[in-house]
């Protein structure tokens, strides 16, 4: 009997260290298996939003090359507004370009160009996001050319423009400390013979998550 129960006791021990051994295996899989939805949950979530601000990265390059481009042959004195007062920055501004040069002299194009920054139709402002593309009261930056004149062409060279450049929110303040208060997502300021560009982009990402991007640029001004 005495070595049924040594028996029987062994078998009881051996019985509950191999369900003391599993339990630890499943809380070690478990855990694993946790670590590995975590690291793949955040992964793809860097992945979407990676993803989206190459876009919108591409979006920014294309507007600000092209502005760049139109601004690099601009004629200083035609600038409207000459931002060299009390004013320095602007979202709207008008200009003539170089069409040669006579005696030294730029003489202008007939025609102005311009940028400007407005709503986008599709979407007024009312704080509601009117086209349910994830972004509230977006604007577009307009180029025109031939501004003013009898027969103006207009394009959208970049959209989904944030009302305030990045940082600053709607209210009266200088949330994002640059000196201005309210400015829109598209600013140009004026330095001397440096114009600086800046735009801010949202977009949302496939998780539905915001996504924010400013960009900029600087053109020296040489006529
Ligand atoms: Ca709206
Ligand atoms: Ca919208
Ligand atoms: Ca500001």
């Amino acid at each position: 009997m005495k070595l049924h129960d040594e028996q029987q006791g062994q078998w009881s021990n051996r019985t509950g260290s191999t369900l003391l051994e599993v339990s630890i295996s499943i809380a070690m899989v478990s855990i694993v298996l946790g670590v590995a939805a975590m690291v793949g949950i955040a992964g793809r979530k860097a992945f979407v939003t990676a993803n989206k601000q190459a876009q919108l990265d591409s979006q920014l390059k294309i507007a600000l090359d092209r502005i760049s481009a139109e601004l690099g042959s601009a004629i200083s004195s035609s600038l409207d507004p000459q931002l060299t007062g009390m004013v320095t920055d602007t979202d709207e501004i008008s200009l003539a370009q170089v069409l040669g040069i006579v005696d030294g002299v730029p003489v202008p194009s007939p025609d102005l160009i311009s940028f400007s920054f407005e709503d986008d139709p599709n979407d007024p402002v009312d704080g509601l996001d009117n086209d349910n593309d994830g972004v509230v009261d977006e604007a577009r930056v307009v180029f025109v050319r031939g501004s003013g004149g009898t027969s103006p062409s207009a394009i959208t060279i970049c959209k989904n423009v944030r009302r305030h450049l990045q940082g600053e929110e709607e209210g009266g303040g200088d949330e994002n400390g640059n000196g201005l208060i309210d400015e829109s997502g598209f600013l140009i300021q004026r330095d001397g013979n440096l114009l600086s560009i800046k735009i801010t982009v949202q977009g949302t990402n496939a998780n539905g998550e915001s996504v924010t991007k400013t960009s900029s640029a600087s053109i020296v001004l040489r006529n």
